[in-house]
């Protein structure tokens, strides 16, 4: 029998509490990049609920012990939505809200691709698209062959799937039937540049990665609910990896930048101006996620 940690059911009072969480980290979110003045909006702000799902109820770790050997692995392989880890992370517990603002400064811990000889508790360094799919599958591995109690994750965009490693961990990771591995890909229709469909369309997902043998589940990425219900039923399949399709808004929370790719690689000040105007991003955005709740405060500050 292969070794399961249950991840716990989700009671009404801590859905809400995660909701108004993940609207507090939308908008620490926008703080930051804007005093970094670059970085990415739309994939960091669509991926809000599912970081404070993984880090406030799925995953096993000790924000106060990253190393513990038997934690869960969280790894990401788009590096460049790193920002949203941060805000989470920061709001876990693992370091000072305040350093949030040395963001892609010269010397931070924080760059603007996950670093871990910066900082060990990311898991993998990455910005190279593709690279998380054979780090988690080598990592599943191990924990399978030495059954370690630990589950791999790795989020993966939509965009970097079009790197053909993917399919190749993928074709790994079934081989050996990594039940203990979680792929959550964030399917939000966008790249760098446009929309996938027009870049290099991906449909039909589903069936793709069912022809690979992986196990798939579809969720709306915003449902933090549903989102957790399918990290448990992940736990459930025994002979197959799993792969949690995540539907997800680019930008959600901030009317202007939802489902725009020129909001990809763009922070709030430096952004498009068709809607609004650079000067009034910041204050518009902070304004809009405020209409969601959200007044929980880092635990860190
Ligand atoms: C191997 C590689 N090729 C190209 C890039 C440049 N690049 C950075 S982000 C990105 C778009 C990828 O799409 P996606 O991650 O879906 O974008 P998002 O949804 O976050 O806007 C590209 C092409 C890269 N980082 N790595
Ligand atoms: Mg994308």
């Amino acid at each position: 029998m292969p070794h399961i940690r249950p991840i716990p059911t989700l009671t009404e009072k801590k859905l809400l509490e995660l909701e108004t969480r993940a609207n507090q980290i939308r908008k620490d979110l926008i703080e930051m990049l804007t005093v970094a003045g670059s970085g990415h909006s739309a994939g960091p702000l669509g991926l809000a609920d599912i970081f404070t799902a993984l880090y406030f109820h799925v995953l096993r770790h000790d924000p106060k012990k990253p190393m513990w050997e038997m934690r869960d692995r969280l790894l990401l392989s788009c590096g460049h939505v790193v920002p949203i880890r941060y805000v989470a992370m920061a709001h876990a517990g693992y370091f000072p809200k305040h350093e949030l603002m040395t963001l892609r400064k010269l010397g931070s811990r924080l760059q603007g691709h996950p670093e871990i000889s910066h900082m060990p508790a990311l898991e993998n360094t990455s910005g190279p698209l593709g690279d998380g799919s054979p780090q988690s599958a080598g990592l599943a591995y191990i924990a399978k062959k030495e059954e370690l109690p630990w589950h791999t994750y790795c989020i993966l965009s939509d965009g970097e799937l079009e790197a053909g490693i993917t399919w190749e961990a993928a074709m790994f990771a079934a081989k050996y039937d990594l039940h203990n591995l979680t792929w959550i890909i964030d399917r939000n229709n966008i790249q760098i540049d446009g929309y996938t469909k027009d870049v290099m369309p991906l449909e039909p997902l589903r069936q793709k990665f069912e022809s690979f043998n992986f196990h798939v589940i579809e969720v709306d990425g915003h449902n933090i609910a549903e989102f957790v219900d399918a990290c448990r039923y992940a736990q459930s399949i025994w002979e197959h990896p799993v792969v949690i399709i995540a539907h997800t808004i680019p930008g959600k929370g901030v009317d202007f930048m939802e489902f725009d790719y020129k909001w990809h690689g763009a922070p709030p000040g430096k952004g498009p101006e068709d809607k609004v105007a650079r000067n009034k991003q910041r204050e518009t955005a902070l304004k809009q996620i405020r209409t969601l709740g959200g007044t929980i405060q880092s635990e860190c500050e």
